[in-house]
């Protein structure tokens, strides 16, 4: 079975001794501000979630995309709706979160922004509520067994649902914002960028911009968003989610460069997800390039560890060897994302001392 699996790419790890390298990026204290709860499940979760639900007839290949292999984003999103269709229920959320939350923390990860889609179930009576509730209870009972990692969470709305679904999902993020301790810290837009227009989404984003939500907005993943990202550039948001096709060299307008630039607006950049989604040609193609050339903060990045079978110490290191970063250059990359985290300012001052 293992050889079949490692023949199929469907496990991502190899049996080599650790290198010194992959030891110094495991151990770089390190901080993800972009990953989707359920794109984040691991390999062995999923054997989990398989095994409480075997009549789904759900099979490994169907919910990671391996070493190597390429696939459309349509196909990505496809991706998604099976590991959708094996976490329906609060018991699933519960340990699909606390163990992405320990895989997270095990990679040397120290502060951790998750965003997930409040999704309902009619036939296990998931509500969106209950479905914050025990992403909550999952961050808070890492924190009470004293895992060592700060998670704060980011209430995503899918694209696809429009106007009334995005403007409910606000209302509830706001009242989870007061009443969560200072764990939810803002609002998520994403989904199938072929999908619904930004415009019908901008009442409900200026509503959470106005009670205090963060806006962490996915601008142009694809070529043809560059006039929807200039009307979100407005808002402005707080970060922008992989940007890809914002920067003059990858095809964006003057117009949509500017505000990025002029307001300086961190972006979260995922090469792998990228380069598996075929969004971009190759990881020397990757638009981290432009940016971290401008010295634009930029912000290394997952999206979606489980469905592209990478780690956050991976990304660093791919990003490293890709353009040629020195040790010192990765540890300040790294050092820079606490800058645009969205917990509030003594939470950066923590993080700041404790990576010092
Ligand atoms: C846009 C993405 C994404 O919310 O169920 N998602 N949206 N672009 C991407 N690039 C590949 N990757 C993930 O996690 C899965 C959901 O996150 C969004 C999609 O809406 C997907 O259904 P949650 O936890």
């Amino acid at each position: 079975l293992l050889r079949d699996l490692l023949t199929q790419n469907l496990i991502c790890f190899d049996f080599m001794m650790d290198t010194e390298a992959d030891v110094f990026y495991r151990e770089l204290p390190k901080v993800e501000l972009h990953a989707h709860l359920n794109g984040s499940v691991s390999f062995e979760t999923i054997e989990k979630l398989i095994g409480r639900k075997p009549h789904l007839n759900i099979e490994h290949g169907m919910t990671a995309i391996g070493k190597g292999q390429r696939r459309t984003l349509d196909e990505c999103f496809q991706v998604f709706k099976v590991i959708h269709q094996l976490v329906d229920t609060e018991e699933d959320i519960l340990m699909v979160a606390t163990d992405v939350i320990k895989e997270f923390a095990a990679d040397g990860v120290k502060y951790l922004e998750l965003r997930s889609t409040p999704r309902e179930e009619k036939s296990t009576g998931l509500t969106k509520k209950r479905y914050i509730e025990t992403v909550i209870k999952a961050i808070q009972q890492c924190k009470n067994e004293g895992v060592d990692i700060d998670v704060r969470f980011l209430v995503a709305i899918d694209r696809r649902n429009g106007t009334e679904v995005a403007v409910e999902t606000v209302k509830l993020a706001k009242e989870f914002m007061r009443s969560s301790d200072g764990l939810v810290v803002g609002i998520d837009l994403s989904g199938d960028p072929t999908v619904g227009h930004g415009k019908d989404l901008l009442p409900a984003l200026q509503m959470a911009k106005n009670c205090g939500l963060k806006l962490s907005l996915h601008l142009s993943e694809i070529q043809s968003q560059l006039e929807e990202s200039d009307l979100l550039l407005d808002l402005p948001p707080d970060r922008i989610g992989h940007g890809t096709f914002l920067h003059p060299e990858m095809g964006g307008s003057p117009s949509v460069f500017d505000k990025v630039v002029k307001n300086n607006i961190p972006l979260e950049l995922c090469l792998t997800s990228n380069v598996k989604g075929q969004t971009v040609p190759s990881y020397s193609k990757h638009h981290f390039k432009y940016w971290y050339q401008l010295g634009h903060p930029s912000v290394i990045c997952t999206d979606d560890k489980g469905v592209f079978c990478t780690d956050l110490s991976q990304e660093y290191q791919l990003a490293a060897s890709t353009f040629g970063l020195s040790r010192e250059a990765v540890w300040e990359l790294s050092q820079q994302a606490i800058d645009c985290i969205f917990a509030p300012d003594a939470v950066k001052a923590a993080a700041q001392t404790e990576v010092d």
